[in-house]
């Protein structure tokens, strides 16, 4: 346990990372108590592996350190939070803003400010205050999780062109990258006419 990058902070990282899911989990169940809608449709969350975590380090020119990986570098923790509708991510974010111990300290808005390859999500960094130990020996502590909200489309969209990355013997590589803008693009486009579909069906007679 203790050859891993986290060193003896492995099980407290776990405990912070259940902890967020937990808040998460919360505040959806009260909004579908409330409203009978959800926040979401899924989310999945995961420790950077130690493999990743190294690598990243060192591309980052730090050294693999436990400092290194709690401190300087942001998303040990990751959460992807998954979204039926484009509203639903701003409900995320502003519920998530009102976790308790949760400050933001970036956020990217890449559904505004769309990649160039067509890549759109909401990203946030979060520095949590919990009652455990971080790697400065204080307590309470500080860590860091980034979270990313999309829409199912989104996501769907983003699996695909992350394949990209581990395939390196395709056939015509321009092509895919074309068509893929395109489907982003028209993705979009049918996020905004769900949501709005959405808001015609909620919308007060
Ligand atoms: P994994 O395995 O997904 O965790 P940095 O975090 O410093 O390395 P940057 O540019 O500051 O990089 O972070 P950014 O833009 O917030 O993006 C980080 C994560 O967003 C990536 O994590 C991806 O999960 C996702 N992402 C960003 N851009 C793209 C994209 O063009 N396509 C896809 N499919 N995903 C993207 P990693 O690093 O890939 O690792």
């Amino acid at each position: 346990m203790t050859d891993t990058i986290y060193g003896t902070y492995a099980p407290i990282l776990q405990h912070v990372m259940a902890d967020l899911a937990a808040h998460i989990k919360s505040y959806n169940a009260a909004l579908k108590e409330r409203t009978g809608e959800g926040a979401y449709e899924h989310f999945i969350y995961r420790i950077k592996t130690n493999d990743s975590m190294k690598e990243k380090c060192s591309r980052k020119g730090l050294p693999q350190t436990a400092q290194s990986a709690l401190w300087d570098i942001h998303d040990a923790i990751g959460l992807r939070i998954v979204c039926c509708f484009l509203q639903d991510i701003y409900t995320n974010i502003d519920q998530i803003k009102a976790i308790p111990g949760c400050r933001v300290i970036e956020e990217k808005d890449y559904i505004k400010h769309v990649k160039p390859n067509g890549y759109r999500s909401y990203h946030m960094i979060i520095e949590l205050e919990v009652p455990y130990e971080d790697v400065k020996g204080n307590t309470p502590g500080h860590y860091f999780a980034e979270i990313q909200l999309r829409t199912i489309a989104m996501d769907s969209w983003a699996s695909l062109e992350h394949q990209m990355k581990y395939k390196h013997d395709i056939k015509n590589p321009e092509l895919i990258v074309r068509e893929l803008k395109r489907c982003a693009d028209e993705l979009a486009s049918c996020d905004v006419s769900m949501q709005t579909i959405r808001n015609l069906i909620h919308a007060d007679h």
